[in-house]
């Protein structure tokens, strides 16, 4: 039956800052397949306001505070989880910052908060969540990659450097974990409307009418389409798709770039 392909009945799932945006969307979508949701945030607050977001979908989601980026405060809310839920079956690397400084200006100490967060609590949170897997000989790792992981562009070097090396790490966790039936790819969103990029979204900021002629499907990306291609790589309609980055991102990056009502069909 197709729908058993995507059916995650008796899988648990860890969404790391699951609490709102894309993680969320992933958090709920995966939780209506029938994974037990798990969500991670650095802040206890939007946590604790989660629950009920994923209650009005019927998710009883699983709620627990650390840092991605500190490897023992990972250590004791994965030990955590497998004692009080279970080993985890699905990871999704969704937490991850941003800072829109031009590289002159930006000071290395920010840098490297981009990167902590960004590329190396993947690393963090893969590495103990791994071992479980490889002892079931199954799981699923999605790492939220980016359009970035490929471009470039004016004052986001530190978070396209960490894209960047995120969608390498996904390659190499391929090389070294697919013998154990471990599927690890990443997701490109192209440009989404979340909470990250209100900022150049609204009141008028001029890139959001770049987002809107760049990408050929003339739309923002929501956290749901997102949610969606999520949902393909944490089933087993995926289990032969390894260390592939699936862009979710309306066409942006096959599209140079057009003028504006050229070809345009009535
Ligand atoms: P968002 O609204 O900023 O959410 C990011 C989440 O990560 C928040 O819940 C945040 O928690 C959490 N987080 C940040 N630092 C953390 C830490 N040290 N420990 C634990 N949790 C932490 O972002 P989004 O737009 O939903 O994006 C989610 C992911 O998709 C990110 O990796 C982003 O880079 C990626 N992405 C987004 C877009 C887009 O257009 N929106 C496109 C491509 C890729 P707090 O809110 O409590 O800080
Ligand atoms: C930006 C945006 C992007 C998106 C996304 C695009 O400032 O350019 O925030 O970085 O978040 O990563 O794929």
């Amino acid at each position: 039956m197709i729908n058993e392909l995507f059916d995650l009945t008796g899988k648990v799932a860890l969404i790391t800052g699951g609490t709102h945006g894309i993680g969320m969307a992933i958090g709920k979508v995966l939780g209506k397949a029938g994974a037990k949701i798990c969500v991670n945030d650095i802040s206890k607050e939007k946590l604790d306001a989660c629950v009920d977001e994923y209650a009005k979908e019927g998710i009883d989601v699983y709620t627990l505070v650390f840092n991605v980026t500190d490897e023992n405060d990972v250590n004791k809310g994965i030990s955590q989880i497998e004692k009080e839920v279970g080993t985890i079956d699905i990871l999704v690397n969704n937490a991850g910052i941003i800072k829109r400084i031009p590289i002159l200006d930006m000071p290395v100490s920010d840098f490297k908060q981009v990167i902590d967060v960004d590329l190396v609590a993947p690393l963090i949170v893969s590495k103990r969540v791994a071992p479980g897997m490889i002892k079931k000989r199954s799981g699923k790792i999605i790492n939220m990659c980016s359009m970035m992981s490929v471009y470039g562009r004016n004052s986001v070097s530190a978070y396209a450097a960490a894209k960047g090396g995120l969608k390498l790490l996904t390659a190499n966790m391929t090389c070294e974990w697919a013998k154990y039936n471990i599927q690890i790819n990443g997701i490109g969103p192209g440009y989404i409307a979340t909470a990250q990029t209100a900022p150049i979204r609204e009141g008028g900021h001029p890139f959001n009418d770049l987002v809107m002629t760049r990408t050929p499907a003339g739309r923002w990306g929501e956290p749901e389409d997102v949610g969606n291609a999520a949902l393909f790589l944490a089933s087993k309609a995926s289990d032969f798709v390894n260390g592939h980055l699936l862009y979710v991102d309306g066409g942006i990056l096959a599209n140079f770039g057009y003028v504006k009502g050229e070809n345009e069909i009535e």
